[in-house]
């Protein structure tokens, strides 16, 4: 799968897939991670890509011309590439989206700056606009290296063990059961007895009620959109009594 990502500060991006899990898989040519940098589409000496907004006001908008040639570039190596631009004004991404957009070849993310970028950019060559919550970054960037991040570490071959990402977080609706490796003791702290019994139908059943546990006091909004098996909502039941009981 192949992320390239229009940006003002290609450094950035770099930096940012340079290290750990995701540089793994980009030798290993399981993802390819292509910072584009726009000034180099920008024309005249000092190849300017932004200019004041029509209309008056603050700050400054990104000028069509250079992002057009950079996206128009980027199409002529790959037609089916899926274009989107990263603004708080997009629809927010998750772990679905992150499944969603898994099933692209090529994904094109333009990194926004300044009060935003020319709306004939939008119009023209925008498939979709992505936000990574409510709140406002001074790019794109940061929000690109999520995505990318969230949707590469699905791909197969990416994460060591194979069943690792579907076992996380979000991935079946519930948050992770608690985690503990040695030393057995830990400055007077111990670990579960059950995680050491051997008792592998025990130990699983343990981790299904602490997910549901955990998502019901820290999340429980999570609860509603997600399939439950029969024996979570018996689990459930009882521990809202229980809870109810000691309120
Ligand atoms: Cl994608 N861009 C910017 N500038 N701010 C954001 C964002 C994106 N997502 C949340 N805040």
């Amino acid at each position: 799968m192949n992320f390239v990502i229009l940006t003002l500060f290609p450094d950035m991006i770099s930096a940012m897939f340079g290290d750990g899990v995701l540089k793994k898989a980009i030798d290993k040519g399981k993802i390819s991670v292509t910072p584009v940098n726009i000034r180099a589409f920008a024309e005249g000496k000092h190849q300017v890509t932004d200019d004041t907004p029509y209309g008056g006001g603050c700050g400054m908008v990104m000028k069509p011309e250079p992002i057009t040639a950079a996206i128009r570039s980027v199409k002529a190596e790959f037609p089916d590439a899926y274009t989107i631009l990263l603004t708080p004004q997009g629809r927010t991404f998750s772990q679905k989206t992150a499944e969603e957009l898994l099933s692209y070849k090529t994904l094109v993310l333009v990194c926004g700056r300044y009060e935003g970028v020319d709306e004939r950019i939008v119009e023209e060559w925008v498939d979709d606009e992505i936000s990574i919550g409510d709140y406002v970054l001074t790019g794109g960037e940061p929000a690109a290296a999520v995505i990318v991040d969230a949707i590469a570490r699905l791909r197969p071959g990416v994460l060591g063990g194979e069943s690792s990402a579907k076992e996380d977080s979000f991935s079946d609706g519930l948050l992770e059961y608690p985690q503990y490796t040695r030393p057995r003791s830990f400055e007077g702290a111990g670990v579960p007895d059950i995680l050491l019994s051997g008792d592998h139908a025990k130990i699983r059943r343990w981790r299904r009620e602490s997910s549901l546990t955990r998502t019901l006091l820290k999340r429980p909004e999570l609860l509603n959109d997600f399939a439950l098996s029969k024996e979570d909502i018996e689990f459930l039941k009882r521990l809202r009594s229980r809870i109810e009981k000691i309120l």
